[in-house]
């Protein structure tokens, strides 16, 4: 086999991103297109998705909106037909839609706890049950879980995120080994700290936690989603065919580093 460039091109890719309205999965989903996908994304609202498919036609992409919620297993198994018979198969699925609830552990509701788990942890397991059938009839496909720092690190007032996304860790390791025979790679993303809307408040108004994020990252800087554009575009290509079970940190190299001395 030569190398070819061609293997890192998704041309002829379904790919679904969910929770991709704005936000991390908004970029994942542009460069996937860039590299040729079609593709197809959800959220909560239909006013949300509208919004979506204006903003992807922003920036010259024929975007697929769907509105379901990642949680309600009926609701994704029946997106999941229709997605089928109204654009085609999912080739490539990232499961990104995501939610943070940042409360002290012991101040925080068993209900609060369980629905962080219920979006960041259930939904991976309910919208990758839905697709896997059909890609093992197509003969393979992509599932990129979108971790993060708390995969591997915890820190005060997001316990329950850090449960479900080290949890993450694992479900993408394990869909990685029950499935890899069905030439399905099912690999993870683990952004450092990002700017999007999710982390604006732990960034703005002098937050001490933007200095502090700044000392612990070697690159000084809080990433960009465009930072998680190739990593995505690579793990979702034929050139990672042979990467699965695999947690790839975008992190301007946090977990390498025990921070800038004071
Ligand atoms: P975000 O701006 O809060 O966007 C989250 C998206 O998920 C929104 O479109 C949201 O829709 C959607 N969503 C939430 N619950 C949903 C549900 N039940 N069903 C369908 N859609 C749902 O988050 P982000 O910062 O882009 O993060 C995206 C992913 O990256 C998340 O998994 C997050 O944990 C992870 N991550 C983020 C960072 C970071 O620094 N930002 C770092 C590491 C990992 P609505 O707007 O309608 O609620
Ligand atoms: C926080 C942040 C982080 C980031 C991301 C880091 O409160 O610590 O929101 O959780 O979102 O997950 O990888
Ligand atoms: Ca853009």
């Amino acid at each position: 086999m030569e190398f070819s460039l061609e293997d890192y091109k998704l041309d002829g890719k379904i790919a679904l991103v969910t929770g991709a309205t704005y936000g991390i999965g908004f970029e994942l989903a542009s460069a996937l297109a860039k590299a040729g996908a079609t593709i197809v994304f959800n959220d909560l609202k239909q006013e949300f998705v509208a919004k979506g498919i204006a903003a992807y036609k922003a920036e010259g992409i024929k975007a697929y909106g769907y509105v379901f919620d990642v949680t309600d297993e009926s609701a994704v198994q029946a997106a999941i037909k229709q997605i089928e018979a109204e654009v085609g198969v999912i080739d490539i699925l990232i499961n990104n839609a995501g939610i943070i609830k940042r409360i002290p552990m012991i101040e925080m509701s068993a209900a609060d706890f369980r629905q962080v788990v219920d979006v960041d942890l259930n939904a991976p397991f309910i919208v990758a049950k839905a697709v896997i059938p059909s890609m093992i009839e197509k003969g393979g496909g992509k599932i990129i879980n979108i971790c993060s720092m708390m995969s591997e690190l915890g820190r005060e007032t997001v316990s329950a995120y850090a449960a479900a996304k080290g949890g993450l860790k694992m479900l993408t390791k394990n869909i990685a080994s029950e499935y890899g025979q069905y030439n399905i790679q099912c690999n993870g993303i683990g952004p450092g700290y990002i700017e999007t809307p999710q982390t604006a408040p732990l960034r703005e108004n002098g937050h001490p936690f933007n200095d502090f994020i700044l000392a612990k990252t070697p690159a000084n800087r809080w990433g960009t989603t465009y930072d998680l554009a190739g990593p995505t575009v690579f793990l979702a290509s034929k050139a990672s065919d042979f990467v699965n079970g695999h947690v790839l940190y975008v992190d301007g190299g946090i977990l390498a580093y025990i921070g800038k001395q004071p």
